[in-house]
């Protein structure tokens, strides 16, 4: 998880705040297991980090079985959940005002031969009841018109062009996600919990898992039923259940107030804290406040994410 928070740190639009990394607060004594021999010979002042090459070799050879990370962006409705993801992945998303992401968007991102393609299972798409049940619906067969196919249980559109070049066009992704969402639920504020796939593979692409969810609201707006915010977080809750999952939790600068730990994991311990939208803010000192305003909120006086980034609008 440090590596993942380290990464995001290092993005050329983004700064660290002054928070500290909670793995760099285990007391040395914890981290100088009896199977790190060679601690006995490092200055104290380097017990950290070589503890740290010590687990590195160590695991090494198991490298191959390690699981890939898997990161859920969570956060209120158009606090910049995609934005920040789109900049981590390097993949344009929908993104903008109002409800935005309305299925969750599972990000398989892999090192391999160029390859990107947009499914969803194809059970949504088919109809329900009556004499037609199990048919394709009219949403499935206007998928198939704009190109994609029905193949093993999903639908399926590539994205490459048939040449195989890689990335593909920058609206392309964008493109697909909006027709799908439309596919499965509906033209318009409606969020389902049916996960859409982005296959991403290229020989620059990092193995890392990413899920975009839907952002969670207080009231339903026109056209929701009314459970619709208890439908959205029962989605949360439900991607960030697995223990080894970590928790981009997404802040808009703008509405620290609302942050409320409940709806991440308890004590924080798997969530990355990232604030988008500072640039609201004109000065530097009301930016700073801002900030402070969060370290200073109560539920985080007993508990301290891994890391608190703060991402820049382009
Ligand atoms: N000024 C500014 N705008 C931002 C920033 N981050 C995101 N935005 C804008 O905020 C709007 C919402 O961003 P999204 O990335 O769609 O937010 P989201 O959290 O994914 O939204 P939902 O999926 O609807 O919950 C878009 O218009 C973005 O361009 C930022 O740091 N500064
Ligand atoms: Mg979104």
């Amino acid at each position: 998880m440090q590596q993942v928070s380290q990464q995001l740190v290092s993005q050329p639009e983004v700064t660290a705040t002054p928070m500290v990394p909670k793995t760099s607060m285990m007391p040395a004594g914890r981290a100088a297991g009896s199977h790190h021999r060679n601690m006995s010979q490092a200055p104290a002042n380097l017990a950290g980090p070589v503890v740290a090459v010590n687990q590195c070799s160590a695991i090494s050879s198991q490298r191959d079985e390690l699981p890939i990370p898997r990161i859920v962006a969570i956060g209120d409705q158009s606090a910049g959940k995609s934005t920040v993801v789109s900049r981590i992945l390097n993949i344009p998303l929908p993104s903008g005002i109002g409800p935005s992401t309305r299925t969750p968007l599972h990000i398989a991102s892999r090192l391999g031969p160029a390859k990107a393609e947009l499914s969803v299972p194809e059970q949504p798409l088919l109809m329900a009841q009556g004499d037609q049940a199990g048919r394709e619906s009219w949403e499935g067969s206007k998928l198939r018109s704009l190109g994609w196919r029905r193949e093993s249980g999903r639908y399926i559109k590539g994205l490459l062009l048939v040449d195989g070049q890689w990335p593909p066009g920058p609206e392309v992704v964008k493109t697909a996600v909006c027709e799908v969402t439309i596919a499965v639920a509906g033209e318009w504020n409606l969020m389902v919990d049916v996960e859409l796939r982005l296959d991403w593979q290229s020989d620059t692409t990092p193995n890392l898992d990413i899920i975009d969810l839907p952002g969670l609201v207080l009231m339903p707006v026109a056209g929701q039923p009314d459970d619709m915010p208890q439908q959205i977080q029962s989605m949360v809750d439900k991607y960030i259940l697995d223990k080894d999952t970590l928790i981009m939790c997404v802040l808009s600068g703008v509405d620290f107030d609302r942050y409320d730990s409940s709806k991440s994991d308890g004590d924080l311990s798997r969530t990355l804290v990232v604030i988008t939208k500072l640039d609201f803010y004109r000065s530097a000192e009301e930016q700073l406040c801002q900030l402070r305003c969060l370290q200073e909120h109560p539920d985080n006086l007993d508990h301290t994410p891994i890391d608190v980034v703060v991402v820049r609008h382009p």
